[in-house]
């Protein structure tokens, strides 16, 4: 990796990729991208940013000839519940951008990150210790739409010789940036409210268990997995990684245990409940672990505590504190 672009960089995962990248590669040598969302002044100021919709080829065939790219993590995607609100718009979103990304990697011979999901598996997946190569068949659009895009990443792997490497990724936890539009996102949600209002309603019922992971262990990950030497790799597209798996009440307790306070009520979605119903409640990563090392250092509680620590730091920093 010598010239990398991020697509989606404004996103959840590519607001924290983006920085720990520039530590590693240089400022100069990461190009991050967005299409609407405002890169923050921060990203703006700290190396180049492009505008590009990841639907337009030329556009960005115009960045990776500009920038001599050689790695593109294609983060650009609209998650399960945006998915299915607008389910024509989330299959062209993830579907031809991450087509367009894998024709610039077989023209210009860039290697390619793709985050997977726990969503391209569904109701007939075996839901508990999850096998690496088990039954896929997703119900919600953005998860049909990882599933393929697993399998185009094989395809042109093999065919074409792209290099293509793909995390199935878990519910990601982050201080810095809102995920937008998930399943998973009470998981990040429920912090906020629990700093601010002290109380927070759960879309998803107790006992909706669900494989996590805290943002900093997806980075590492990502970055491990581009890092790693070829010949170490059998399964390529895509890896089950994992940190955790909880339900809503074990969540909660954990907050509890810091702000005793907090409480905790429930008005299910019935469209996101479902979909979490239709997806594992504990992957099994042992290929990740045994084929290029991966190891997770957050679990619930180290989780939870960090995240409070740098939730109650930031909302001291944007609304102050109660003292006079
Ligand atoms: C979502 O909930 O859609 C994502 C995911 C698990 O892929 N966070």
């Amino acid at each position: 990796m010598r010239k990398i672009l991020i697509t989606g960089a404004t996103g959840q995962i590519g607001s924290d990729l983006t920085p720990a990248l520039q530590r590693r590669y240089g400022n100069d040598n990461v190009i991050a991208s967005g299409r609407k969302t405002r890169p923050t002044s921060t990203m703006l100021a700290a190396g180049p940013f492009e505008f590009v919709d990841v639907r337009n080829f030329q556009a960005l065939d115009k960045i990776v000839r500009k920038y001599q790219i050689d790695t593109i993590f294609h983060l650009a995607s609209i998650l399960s519940a945006a998915g299915e609100a607008r389910p024509q718009h989330a299959w062209d979103v993830n579907t031809n951008g991450l087509y367009n990304v894998l024709e610039l990697g077989r023209l210009h011979g860039c290697a390619i990150f793709f985050p997977s999901s726990i969503g391209a598996f569904g109701p007939s997946t075996p839901p508990d210790n999850t096998p690496q190569e088990t039954i896929q068949r997703p119900r919600t659009i953005y998860g049909i739409s990882k599933l393929s895009g697993e399998l185009l990443c094989d395809y042109y792997h093999i065919r074409f010789g792209v290099d293509t490497r793909g995390l199935r990724f878990p519910g990601l936890i982050s201080h810095e940036t809102l995920p937008g539009g998930g399943t998973t996102d009470y998981a990040v949600e429920i912090f906020y409210a629990a700093l601010r209002d002290r109380k927070y309603c759960c879309f998803l019922r107790r006992g909706t268990f669900l494989d996590m992971m805290y943002l900093k262990d997806a980075i590492r990950a990502a970055i491990e997995l581009m890092e790693a030497k070829p010949d170490q790799l059998i399964h390529r597209n895509a890896y089950n990684v994992t940190a955790m798996s909880f339900a809503p009440e074990n969540l909660a307790a954990e907050i509890k245990k810091m702000i005793p306070d907090f409480t905790m009520s429930y008005k299910v979605d019935p469209i996101r409940q479902a979909i979490a119903d239709s997806w594992p409640n504990k992957m099994d990563d042992s290929a990740a672990r045994l084929e290029w090392g991966w190891r997770p250092q957050y679990d619930l509680p180290a989780m939870s505590r960090d995240m409070i620590a740098k939730l109650s730091r930031k909302m001291e920093d944007l609304y102050g504190t109660d003292e006079t």
